[in-house]
């Protein structure tokens, strides 16, 4: 099935949602599916209420979608080219609505980004990601990148760094995850992926009692590799450019794909790629 343009909920998708239904696919399944293929949310739970009048109450689909919820946003009414953040001036390169993505250019000075590789350096581990299984951490073959986690306020340069954060996205630096460094060498790679927590996965609970949801992440880039490492969004067909002191920024208002946020880090051709990520959640993070 292929989205149209505008969405206008066509007869030919209900057709295809009587037909779905008829074979014996759930609504939920059907929904998911209709995401997938690139509808909307609201699209598609309106085609779903319109061509399923059993479901017509909506409650499958507000099963299936998660909470909306409160995202960090930049101030960028009346689009400004620079945002004050305290103590630096920041770029406004890039904005996309949806996903919810910014590009922002000059965040970090060469030797701002210079000195948290020079500290992340000799602290670097195979990266690891939280196991939604569990809420335990493994090794994920999608993510061959070294990588390891300052504390949060753990040194000046790092408190510094989360207070202009806290002030360019207007989120309460309590609410941060301590800033990851991830290491790339050529070769390496991290497969496309979201950063929310799935709420289906048996794990995810237990996670979420330390904070709540992640709902954004801002990825800074630190060294910028030779060739390849753009970060890629594939629903978007967005990539950004891995350009040292630049970051992208992504929200995500629900743990649900239809905020098109998937992303991955491209492969690295040539050179090394460093980054800083960022990771908001909804709450205070402990
Ligand atoms: O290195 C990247 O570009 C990248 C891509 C996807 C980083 C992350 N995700 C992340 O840190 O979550
Ligand atoms: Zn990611």
């Amino acid at each position: 099935m292929k989205a149209a343009q505008a969405q206008p909920v066509t007869a030919e998708l209900r057709r295809w949602i009587v037909q779905q239904s008829q074979a014996g696919h759930g609504a939920d399944l059907i929904l998911k599916s209709m995401l997938t293929s690139g509808w909307t949310a609201e699209v598609a739970i309106a085609a779903l209420q319109a061509s399923m009048p059993g479901h017509a109450d909506g409650s499958a689909s507000a099963q299936a979608l998660p909470p909306r919820v409160t995202v960090p946003e930049p101030s960028l009414e009346g689009s400004p080219l620079y945002l004050e953040t305290g103590d630096r001036r920041v770029c406004v390169l890039q904005s996309v609505l949806q996903p919810r993505l910014h590009v922002f250019g000059n965040l970090l000075s060469d030797s701002e980004c210079d000195a948290l590789i020079a500290l992340a350096r000799p602290r670097l581990a195979r990266s690891l990601t939280v196991q939604t299984t569990t809420g335990g951490e493994e090794i994920n073959a999608d993510r061959t990148s070294n990588g390891m986690f300052f504390q949060r306020g753990e040194n000046e340069l790092i408190k510094r760094l989360e207070a202009r954060i806290a002030r360019l996205l207007n989120w309460p630096l309590e609410n941060g995850e301590g800033l990851q460094i991830l290491h790339y060498r050529p070769g390496t790679e991290y497969k496309p992926h979201y950063d929310y927590f799935d709420p289906a996965e048996p794990g995810t609970p237990s996670i979420l009692r330390r904070g709540g949801q992640r709902v954004a992440t801002l990825i800074m880039y630190l060294g910028e590799p030779e060739k390849g490492g753009g970060t890629i969004f594939p629903e978007a067909q967005l990539e950004v450019a891995p350009k040292r002191g630049n970051a992208v920024f992504f929200a995500y208002d629900r743990a649900h794909p239809s905020t098109r946020t998937l992303h991955g880090g491209a492969p690295v051709l040539a050179g090394e790629k460093w980054i800083a990520t960022k990771w908001l959640r909804e709450r205070r993070f402990e």
